[in-house]
């Protein structure tokens, strides 16, 4: 892509009061973390994560499902944050120094926002870094990676299945996530979306929100979304690559 193609989207970032970024599984992809809809690897090739996300399967079949929120946990942790990850968290230091606000909302749930040094990052999907009760909601402490859970599923205080910290399909998202979104949403002037199919709600229709605000929308993807035709600049390509071009463009004089 040439610089042409980074020049008005760049100008639109640094002249931005209040910028949004929304990102997907994509932004983690060139860190080794398969995406949501990838073909899952190895051992799980046979299952749809989409089946396994979901308060039916732990329900029915507790131990199979700890068993793959263990597996990518310590898949996770054994993962760096990418060029991408530090694009964003270097966004958010120059928007801010500007005197803008930022705010980062991820559907992500490997915690690698937060170790590329993003202060605060909306985690609309939770994490499955930590772990809870799934009775009582009180946190269970997993092993320190790159320790498994020693049995599956591995059983709370109370004598529960514990589960991961992550919002299921069917699940509400959590209240200060969807509050703080919300807030964000309304009073930005500019919106970026890394790395997602756009197909997940409510966080997809975020976009078509913005848009229909008046916010201008940057989409950071190598290929076309359902909510392409929404968006005011379309950056094709990897966001490893794509990110660092465009801070630097936009930011080059600081
Ligand atoms: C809810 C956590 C209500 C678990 C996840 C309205 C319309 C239609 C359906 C619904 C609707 N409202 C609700 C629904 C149902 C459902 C839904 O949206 N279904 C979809 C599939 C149609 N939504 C829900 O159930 C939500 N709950 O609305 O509750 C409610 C209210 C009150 C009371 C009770 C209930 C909950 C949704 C959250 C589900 N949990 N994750 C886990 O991780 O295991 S979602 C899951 O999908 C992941 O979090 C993932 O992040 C997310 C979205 O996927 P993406 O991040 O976009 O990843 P994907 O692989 O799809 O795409 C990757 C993209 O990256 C691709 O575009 C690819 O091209 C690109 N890419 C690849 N490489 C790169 C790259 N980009 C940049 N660089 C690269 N190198």
């Amino acid at each position: 892509m040439d610089d042409q193609t980074f020049a008005q989207p760049a100008t639109a970032l640094r002249d931005a009061r209040s910028v949004v970024v929304l990102t997907g599984a994509g932004v983690s992809a060139e860190s080794g973390i398969p995406t949501f809809r990838d073909t899952m690897e190895g051992l799980w090739a046979s299952f749809d994560p989409q089946q396994l996300a979901t308060p039916e399967a732990f329900a029915r079949d507790p131990e199979l499902v700890t068993r793959w929120y263990d597996h990518r946990r310590l898949g996770c942790a054994a993962c760096e944050p990418n060029a991408g990850h530090l694009a964003l968290a270097r966004m958010e230091r120059e928007i801010c120094a500007l005197g803008g606000s930022f705010t980062l909302l991820t559907q992500n749930v490997d915690g690698l926002h937060t170790r590329a040094g993003s202060t605060d990052p909306v985690e609309l999907h939770g994490s499955v870094m930590t772990w809870r009760c799934s009775q009582t909601n009180r946190p269970v402490t997993p092993p320190p990676p790159p320790e498994p859970w020693p049995d599956f599923p591995p059983i709370s205080p109370a004598g529960a299945p514990a589960r991961p910290d992550v919002v299921w399909f069917g699940e509400a998202l959590p209240e200060t996530a969807l509050e703080r979104s919300f807030a964000a949403l309304e009073s930005c002037d500019l919106l970026l979306s890394v790395g997602t199919s756009s197909v997940v709600y409510p966080a997809a229709g975020f976009i078509e929100l913005d848009a229909a605000n008046g916010a201008r929308t940057i989409e950071v993807n190598p290929q076309d979304t359902p909510m392409s035709s929404n968006v005011t600049w379309a950056l094709r390509g990897k966001s490893a690559q794509i990110l660092p071009r465009l801070i630097a463009e936009a930011f080059r004089a600081q």
